[in-house]
């Protein structure tokens, strides 16, 4: 006889990436072992009551507890950033172990390990980024990381103490192309960004809003096709990041058509933000949507949204990077306003990217809600290895799961669970929010937070399997 069950989520409307179907769903141990109508013998049941039940989410490109320079500290940290997400229906975070300068590879995977150890409230993996690819890191600890479960790494195209040249890039590309591993590219030029930056700045340009100016689409177009070249060149996928309108997805759309294996990823803020969120005026309150890439106009809004519902993206992450505006180690370093380009780049948004797209995708009638699934929890964990395990409702996936409450609703930081004090989103009706999710079948969200720190695992990656396996020539 089969052993119990610990619980039975009843009379569920559960959506997967590819089907939608009312179901029982018999979880134990964490998993989910039976999918059926009128299940029995469970020590606990909940009633979804006909209730849209999609997996937890899968939020692949967030930003928690990384080492920074000077003053600034980034506000979330894997207590408080696995708990906002949590609450907002993500039960599976990749964050990054960024490696510094002068430092091993090895030596970032140890740190960010102990940061997160005993703190996650949810299942996580991280990726790793590449900063200096020395003859060591290439040859010794990458490959080694990677048959260790470390098998996504992104590499820097800008920003000073990251970015990597064309030469190491495609020295770190043959790694990813040798070992199964998979690279997501941030795709900007960075001379072009200083050139910029240093034109503003001496025309007295220092407000928050010219953060904008100083990085079109122009710099974000080049940087992509560049990125997917040096990939055709050493014949090996990759995955663009946080891509934010028109002129980058040409890029990307391009390439697809000649049969590159080029992903791509979007974010909320190049849906819900604009440039003119950064300010009209010269007033520092821009500088809480200050990130990289910047938000565009509407008509690219639109082009992004386009490209969900078409499939030109295959993932939709938060790119949660959390700086508070009050204080000195945010937005305001040493309590300072600085020009724009010493705002510490990123937004918050671990927990309102799925209440976001699902208001507004899916019921906003602009994507189905297989897509929704698709693009926010089954695609991300393929991209990094973790499909099945996570990202889907089928017998022995892990019990992750999100039941959806419909009703409009106003988002207010105050009924946030990160530890920024504010969100872009501030004001925006809602027409969808998670009533409860299970983390590896255990409640962490019911309107409340069940904290339990530590539950959450450090999860081993495997191959990438949204990109097909190679046929022998
Ligand atoms: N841009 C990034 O590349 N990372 C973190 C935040 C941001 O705005
Ligand atoms: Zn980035
Ligand atoms: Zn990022």
């Amino acid at each position: 006889m089969n052993a119990p069950l610990d619980l039975i989520v009843r009379n569920a409307r559960v959506a997967t990436a590819s089907d939608c179907f009312d179901a029982d769903i018999g979880i134990q141990d964490g998993r989910i072992v039976q999918l059926g109508q009128g299940l029995r013998g469970a020590a606990r049941s909940i009633d979804a009551a006909g209730r849209v039940v999609t997996p937890g989410g899968v939020d692949a490109h967030c930003h928690l507890d990384e080492i920074t320079s000077g003053p600034v500290r980034m506000a979330d940290d894997f207590d408080t950033g696995s708990r906002a997400a949590a609450c907002g229906g993500t039960t599976t975070l990749i964050p990054f172990a960024a490696q510094q300068r002068g430092h091993s590879l090895r030596a970032a995977v140890e740190q960010y390990r102990e940061r997160a150890a005993g703190k996650a409230h949810v299942d996580y993996a991280f990726h790793l980024i590449v900063t200096d690819p020395t003859p060591a890191v290439l040859q010794q600890e990458l490959p080694a990381l990677i048959r260790e479960g470390f098998t996504s790494f992104k590499i820097y195209m800008t920003y000073d103490d990251m970015k990597l040249d064309d030469g190491q890039i495609l020295d770190v590309l043959s790694v990813a192309k040798a070992h199964g591993a998979l690279a997501m590219i941030h795709a900007e030029n960075a001379d072009c960004i200083q050139w910029l930056t240093r034109r503003l700045l001496a025309a007295g340009r220092s407000a928050p809003r010219f953060h904008a100016q100083s990085r079109p689409m122009l710099v974000e177009r080049e940087a992509t096709h560049r990125a997917i070249a040096l990939a055709e060149l050493v014949d090996t996928p990759i995955l663009i990041v946080h891509v934010s309108g028109r002129e980058a997805m040409e890029q990307i759309r391009w390439a697809r058509a000649l049969g590159l294996q080029v992903f791509a990823e979007t974010c909320p803020q190049y849906l819900f933000l604009t440039a003119d969120d950064l300010g009209l005026d010269d007033s520092y309150h821009g500088a809480r949507c200050v990130c990289s890439p910047p938000p565009r106009d509407a008509a690219n809004q639109q082009v992004v949204w386009n490209g969900l519902t078409e499939g030109l993206f295959s993932v939709f992450s938060s790119d949660h990077a959390p700086f508070r505006m009050d204080g000195s180690q945010g937005k305001r370093p040493e309590g300072c306003e600085v020009s724009f380009d010493r705002i510490p780049n990123g937004i918050p948004g671990i927990e309102t990217r799925l209440p976001l797209l699902y208001s507004e995708g899916v019921l906003g009638g602009r994507i189905t809600l297989q897509r929704f699934v698709e693009l926010t929890a089954t695609n991300p964990a393929k991209a990094y290895g973790l499909h099945p395990r996570k990202g889907s409702i089928a017998i022995g996936c892990d019990a992750d799961l999100v039941i959806w409450q419909e009703g409009e609703r106003v988002l207010r930081n105050a009924d946030l669970h990160h530890n920024v004090d504010y969100t872009p989103y501030e004001g925006r009706t809602l027409r969808a929010w998670p009533a409860l999710t299970l983390a590896r079948g255990q409640v962490v969200w019911e309107g409340q937070f069940h904290p339990c720190h530590g539950r959450g695992q450090l999860l081993e990656c495997g191959p990438s399997s949204l990109v097909p396996a190679r046929r022998a020539h």
